[in-house]
């Protein structure tokens, strides 16, 4: 029976070829030249389908053994080689790929900063939810439903009722209740570095997702000076340039009495830098006596400033940048500038 003896013959092949190859490209040439689509097992196939059917009963299981053989000597032989590598020589001299170091997004790092200007000045460090209640976000901070303030702060509303906070400020209001529910004592010494989102038309220096950092005191006989020498300390601190200016200019904000916003300049940047003219940084002010009350704190005893600072203006004006896209547009060219 000559296609039992092909057979056999086919099944040693496989077995020898396929043991005896060194790489990943002689298992494959093996594998054409035995299994492929015009490889021998095709041939024997066909000689198999033309056989009288008296001799098929015998050379069935003997075809399908010798198949089943050469596949299985093929896996193995991938398997040897896959423990193996790729089986060539290793070149120890060759350098390693160029490792490059990652870091640390220039916003958490200044936000890391301020936070330790403001501890080493007593505050605590705290924060609350993004997905915020309206009632925390505008009401107890003086912005009911209807007041026009709303329109200046539009925002992503959630399913729930929820919203997502237009401002840090909504973290004043869970501190000022958790205080007048006595779970907190006064005074108070905070400090917030957290995500806010606005429904915003994007441009140079508005984003609809920015970072607020804002701070609040609450104690007794607080002053506007207590507030200017806050700011000045954290403002020096961070910006690093010589010629900064500082201006405070009346603003309405519904949580503050008075109000400021405040707005800096560095006249020796290049012209086409946003900050080498006026850029508003921050909002703040005294709190207002029912914004205490709303909290439950008795705005007789108790007094307080607050404040809220663009995060990445700041970052703007201290590293030169004049478009605020860069910080979230994930473009690592840009971002890698910063890295230190
Ligand atoms: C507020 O958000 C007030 N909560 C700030 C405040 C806190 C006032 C406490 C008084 C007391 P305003 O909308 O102006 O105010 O935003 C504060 C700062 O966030 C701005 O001065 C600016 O630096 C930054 N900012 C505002 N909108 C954007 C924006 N779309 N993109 C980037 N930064 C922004």
């Amino acid at each position: 029976m000559p296609l039992a003896d092909d057979l056999a013959a086919f099944q040693g092949d496989a077995a020898t070829a396929f043991a005896g190859a060194a790489d990943v490209a002689a298992v494959e040439t093996a594998r054409i030249a035995l299994l492929g689509r015009q490889g021998r097992i095709v041939a024997l196939q066909e000689a198999f389908r033309a056989a009288p059917p008296e001799e098929k009963r015998n050379l069935g299981p003997l075809f399908n053994a010798a198949k089943q053989a050469a596949e299985t000597a093929w896996k193995d032989a991938q398997a040897r080689l896959a423990d193996q590598g790729d089986g060539g020589p290793l070149d120890i001299t060759q350098p390693a790929p160029a490792h490059r170091p990652g870091s640390i997004h220039p916003l958490s790092r200044l936000g890391r900063e301020v936070e330790r200007v403001f501890t080493s000045m007593g505050f605590s460090v705290v924060d609350g939810p993004h997905a915020e209640h309206d009632d925390y976000n505008f009401t107890r901070l003086n912005i009911p439903q209807d007041h026009p303030a709303r329109d200046a702060q539009d925002t992503f509303w959630l399913t729930d009722g929820r919203c997502l906070r237009t401002h840090t400020s909504s973290v004043q209001s869970r501190f000022y209740e958790l205080a007048g529910q006595g779970r907190l004592t006064l005074p108070l010494r905070s400090v917030v570095v957290g995500r806010v989102f606005r429904y915003e038309a994007v441009d140079a220096t508005h984003d609809n997702t920015f970072t607020q950092v804002e701070g609040f005191v609450v104690d007794r006989g607080i002053t506007v000076s207590h507030l200017v020498g806050t700011l000045t300390t954290l403002l020096k601190g961070l910006i690093g340039r010589d010629d900064v200016e500082v201006r405070l200019r009346p603003a309405y904000y519904p949580f503050v009495e008075p109000g400021f916003d405040v707005d800096i300049r560095s006249p020796s940047a290049p012209p086409e830098v946003r900050y080498h003219d006026w850029m508003e940084l921050l909002g703040c002010g005294m709190i207002h006596p029912q914004v205490l009350r709303n909290g439950g704190i008795d705005p007789a005893e108790w007094n307080g400033f607050a404040f809220g600072l663009g995060l990445e203006r700041l970052a703007m004006v201290r590293h030169g940048i004049s478009d605020i896209r860069v910080f979230h547009g994930g473009d690592l060219r840009s971002l890698r500038q910063f890295a230190y």
